[in-house]
């Protein structure tokens, strides 16, 4: 029988839905989603397997102009998705104009690889509004195959998956065909708190949070974790915890049942805040986090 499998790079503007369709495609929350930008820090994989093919998705960080290291380490996620796709997945949202970043544009604009263009959020236009998309991007980026999509509703989903196999080669798997991403049950535990974290503070407060798991130990019944938020600053740490510790609560409570519904299993959580000074302006501290180029 023969077996197709490859790599599909999803890459796009921050917040326009890359992570969304990538859990859509896998059918697991692999990548936390939020509404704010720069929800994906890393390049995550999600892996799709079937008797006769195996599609390697890779979620990828919005595409910005870095300002600091932290933002740099995640450019450079994006920019190694371009070398190593069979097919390129280029996402975009209904209402928006052209990627930010003109050299990744004109990367996909002369892609020699297949280019998907998903315009998504449709479901948030109407019929004339789509028509004029579809005409424009269509003359904006001629090498790609336009397919108007809502990930978040599942529409046309299925279709862009199809097409995906298609294209792919011939080839072996790359994973064991039970492998369902390539990161480690920590880095799910350190998301699972970040995404809380951008969803419950305001303004630069996110951005200067990293999560890092120091003890994940599993038991039979329970899985005991123990998790730092690192912050940049003494003030920052303050509002983490909040009056009494009830906002450090609130995000320990949520993150155990999201944690709970990950792991299938009962969930011990710890949680901690420590100052870990311009952590994203450190090359080292960024190494240690993951952010390695
Ligand atoms: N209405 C609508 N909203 C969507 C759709 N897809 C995603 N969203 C919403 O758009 C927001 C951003 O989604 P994400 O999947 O986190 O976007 P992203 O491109 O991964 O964002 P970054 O990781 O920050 O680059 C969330 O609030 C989603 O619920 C869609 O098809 N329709
Ligand atoms: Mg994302």
């Amino acid at each position: 029988m023969s077996h197709k499998a490859g790599f599909v790079n999803i890459i796009g503007n921050p917040n326009v839905g890359k992570s969304t369709l990538m859990n859509a495609f896998v059918g697991e929350k692999l990548s936390i989603i939020t509404s704010k930008a720069q929800t994906t820090r890393h390049r995550i994989l999600g892996i799709v397997n079937g008797d006769d093919f195996q599609v390697v998705l890779s979620d990828t960080p919005g595409i910005i102009k870095p300002a600091y290291e932290l933002q740099a380490s995640m450019m450079d996620f994006v920019k190694s998705a371009f070398e190593d796709a069979d097919v390129l997945i280029y996402m975009v949202e209904i209402g928006e104009q052209a990627l930010k970043d003109e050299a990744f544009f004109n990367k996909i604009k002369s892609s020699k690889i297949p280019v998907l263009l998903l315009l998504n959020k449709i479901d948030k236009s109407d019929q004339t509004q789509l028509e004029e998309q579809v005409q424009a991007w269509t003359s904006k980026v001629p090498n790609a195959e336009i397919y108007p999509i809502s990930a978040l509703e599942g529409f046309n989903v299925n279709e862009v998956f199809n097409r995906i196999i298609e294209l792919l080669p011939e080839s072996p798997p790359f994973y064991p065909k039970d492998q369902l991403t390539d990161k480690p049950e920590r880095f799910f535990v350190n998301e699972i708190i970040r995404e809380k974290i951008l969803l419950h503070y305001k303004k630069e407060i996110p951005y200067a949070v990293e999560v890092d798991t120091e003890e994940f130990f599993e038991e039979e019944n329970i899985i005991r974790v123990r998790s730092v938020i690192m912050v940049e600053r003494e003030t920052q740490k303050g509002i983490i915890i909040g009056h009494k510790g009830s906002a450090l609560k609130r995000v320990g409570v949520e993150a155990r049942k999201d944690l709970e519904t990950f792991f299938g299993k009962q969930i011990h959580i710890e949680l901690y805040v420590k100052v870990n000074k311009n952590w994203r302006s450190n090359a080292n501290q960024l190494k240690r986090f993951g952010y390695n180029n």
